[in-house]
């Protein structure tokens, strides 16, 4: 989609998020034209290849794993999560006993961030990735093949399409995505 349809598509977007836009044109901006749109439509999920797997040096294989599925890299990046971005990021678990481990986790080293496009993407690349805790990983899959607990389980997956948009809003810019 080119950026004149977001523009279009984000006059679509709720009053508020338009009034914040105007403020920070941004990430808040992409939230509010990309929520609206073709972040909906399940074929984009986003993923990040975590500390753990980073530091290991698994970042080729995985991203091999990935495009060997069928997987379309439309964005990526290297960077590394501050503690209050990785308290961000996860502030659904907040109240969850492993809270502040994963957020010391997530934020130790660098991770690869990407938005992958695929026709029912989130779906597809939970199967992908396998279950949470690797020892229950089905074989094949890439935590199976590279995570070595439930903490540190090597790449993260979003769990639906509204949060995938909301997770490629947080890592990325407009004009970082290729889709
Ligand atoms: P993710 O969000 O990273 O793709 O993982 P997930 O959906 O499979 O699992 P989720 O329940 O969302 O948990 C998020 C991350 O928290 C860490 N965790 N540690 N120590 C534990 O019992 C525990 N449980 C979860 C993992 O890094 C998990 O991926
Ligand atoms: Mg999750």
């Amino acid at each position: 989609m080119s950026v004149l349809r977001h523009r279009e598509a984000a006059a679509d977007a709720p009053k508020v998020l338009r009034t914040c836009a105007a403020g920070r044109p941004n990430k808040i901006a992409i939230f509010a034209e990309k929520s609206s749109t073709e972040l909906m439509k399940g074929n984009l999920t986003f993923t990040m290849i975590k500390p753990d797997a980073v530091e290991k040096g698994y970042t080729g294989e995985i991203l091999a794993k990935i495009t060997q599925a069928g997987f379309e890299i439309v964005a990526m990046k290297m960077t590394q999560l501050t503690r209050r971005d990785a308290e961000r990021f996860y502030e659904v678990h907040k109240e969850r006993p492993f809270y502040g481990e994963l957020v010391e986790f997530m934020s130790r080293g660098p991770i690869v961030a990407a938005v992958l496009k695929k026709e029912n993407a989130v779906e597809d690349f939970r199967t992908l990735i396998g279950a949470t805790n690797p020892a229950e990983a089905a074989e094949g899959t890439i935590r199976k093949l590279y995570a070595t607990s439930v903490g540190e389980n090597a790449v993260h997956g979003s769990d639906s399409d509204e949060n995938a948009a909301k997770e490629i809003a947080f890592h990325f810019a407009q004009r970082e995505i290729f889709e």
